[in-house]
Order: structure tokens, then C-alpha cells, then sequence
């Protein structure tokens, strides 16, 4: 049987989700003087840059033009991308080159399921660019999660059924795309948030072996 893992990206391989939220922060309050409650950033996390600003808007009551719209999302980026600067091997959340590094041992085929246009950028400064096999391009899909289909590339770009699949998480939107893939659900956070089919507080504590069993267990 062929079984790969598929990861996300930014807060699973990589400590950007952070820098996400704070160029939105900056961002509105730059631009309309207001603070994003945390609640409402922590929703945009996994969600695409366009779901994501159309999410804060909202929750802010905040209308602009199409014109503004784009703007707003490019300006966004270029402080994301700023943030991005000194990033380097360092970035890569503890634990996870050695879990890649368990995963190919046990003949797991590796794929990114990351929602950011930026992956490949950020690949290439954690010195992981040729870790993957296949990196599923955002772009090309049709709907971002919590929708299935960023998973379902990354599983077809390893020509891996999806339930033969386990994929790592750090947004709720995640988990529930990787449920709507048929893939098994590792979140790494809070489970009550998560609701993921087996969850860890951090990267460090994850446990492929405990991951392993489980699967088997509830296939
Ligand atoms: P970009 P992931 C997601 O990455 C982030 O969690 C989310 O905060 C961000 O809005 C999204 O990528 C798009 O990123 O603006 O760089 O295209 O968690 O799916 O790896
Ligand atoms: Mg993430």
C-alpha cells in the first residue's frame, strides 16, 4: 500500500503562523485605526490571504472597494513577507526534521498541503525545499480549506489515496478539510479547538508511533 503524510505548512513545519497574524494586526491598524480581537485573527488561520481578509472585514464591519480589496491583501503580504526576512533553518519547529526524517524511514511518501502562495519561498529559507515530493500549489486548486481540495492535490501529487493518508494540522479549518478528504487528522494544538482525530499540544510532543496504532485502530 501507498501511504504518504501531508503537512501544512506555517505552524506545523514552520513558526510563521505568528508573523501572519501580526501583519494583519498592523495592517488594520494602519489602515482603519482598529485592533483585531484575537478571536477573530485565529480564525484566519489556514484560510486563504483573500478568506482571511474577507473574514476581518466582516468581523469588523468593515466595507471597501474591489480595488481597496486587492490592495489591502498586497500590502498585507509584503509585510508578511518582510517578516520573512532573517528566516532560516532555525525557523523549522522542534521536532520536525526528525519526524520527516521518521516518516521516509517507514516509507511514507511526503507532501505540502499549505494554503500560502508564500510555501515555496519559505521551503527554500528552512533549507527543506527537496523534502517533498510533490507540493500542492494553491493556486490551481478550487476552494481553500476547510474544503477538501488542497489535500486531495497533495495526495494526488504522491499518487496516494487520500485514506491512506495521515496529514498534520494546526488550524481547525485544516482539520476539517483533512476530515472531508478522508485522510486521518493529526492536530498539533489545542484539541478542544481542533477536534482532530489525535492531537498534540506542540511539534515536539508528537508521537509517530502513537499516531501509527491510532490510525490502524480507527481505519
Ligand atoms: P499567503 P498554512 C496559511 O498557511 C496560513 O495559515 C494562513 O494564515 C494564511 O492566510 C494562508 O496560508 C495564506 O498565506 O498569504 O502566504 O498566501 O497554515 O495552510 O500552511
Ligand atoms: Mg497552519
Amino acid at each position: 500500500m501507498t501511504k504518504a503524510a501531508l503537512f501544512d505548512l506555517d505552524g506545523v513545519i514552520a513558526d510563521t503562523a505568528v508573523y501572519h497574524l501580526k501583519a494583519w494586526r498592523k495592517l488594520i491598524q494602519d489602515h482603519f485605526n482598529q485592533d483585531v480581537p484575537d478571536g477573530l485573527l485565529a480564525q484566519t488561520k489556514g484560510l486563504s490571504r483573500v478568506d482571511s481578509l474577507n473574514a476581518i472585514l466582516s468581523g469588523l464591519d468593515l466595507t471597501v472597494s474591489e480595488e481597496e480589496f486587492a490592495r489591502l491583501a498586497d500590502e498585507k503580504n509584503d509585510l508578511y513577507r518582510q517578516s520573512l526576512a532573517d528566516l532560516n533553518e532555525q525557523g523549522i519547529l522542534p521536532g520536525i526534521s526528525e519526524l520527516l526524517a521518521e516518516l521516509r524511514k517507514k516509507d511514507f511518501h511526503l507532501a505540502l498541503a499549505s494554503a500560502s502562495h508564500n510555501a515555496p519561498l519559505i521551503l527554500e529559507k528552512l533549507g527543506l525545499s527537496d523534502s517533498f515530493e510533490a507540493i500542492a500549489d494553491p493556486r490551481k486548486v478550487g476552494r481553500g480549506k476547510p474544503a477538501p481540495d488542497i489535500f486531495l492535490a497533495a495526495a494526488k501529487g504522491v499518487n496516494c489515496k487520500p485514506e491512506n493518508c495521515i496529514a498534520f494540522e494546526d488550524s481547525s479549518a485544516g482539520i476539517t478539510a483533512i476530515k472531508a478528504a478522508g485522510s486521518y487528522a493529526v492536530g498539533i494544538g489545542k484539541q478542544a479547538e481542533l477536534n482532530a482525530d489525535i492531537c498534540f499540544p506542540d511539534t515536539t510532543s508528537v508521537d509517530l508511533d502513537e499516531i501509527l496504532s491510532n490510525w490502524q485502530e480507527n481505519k
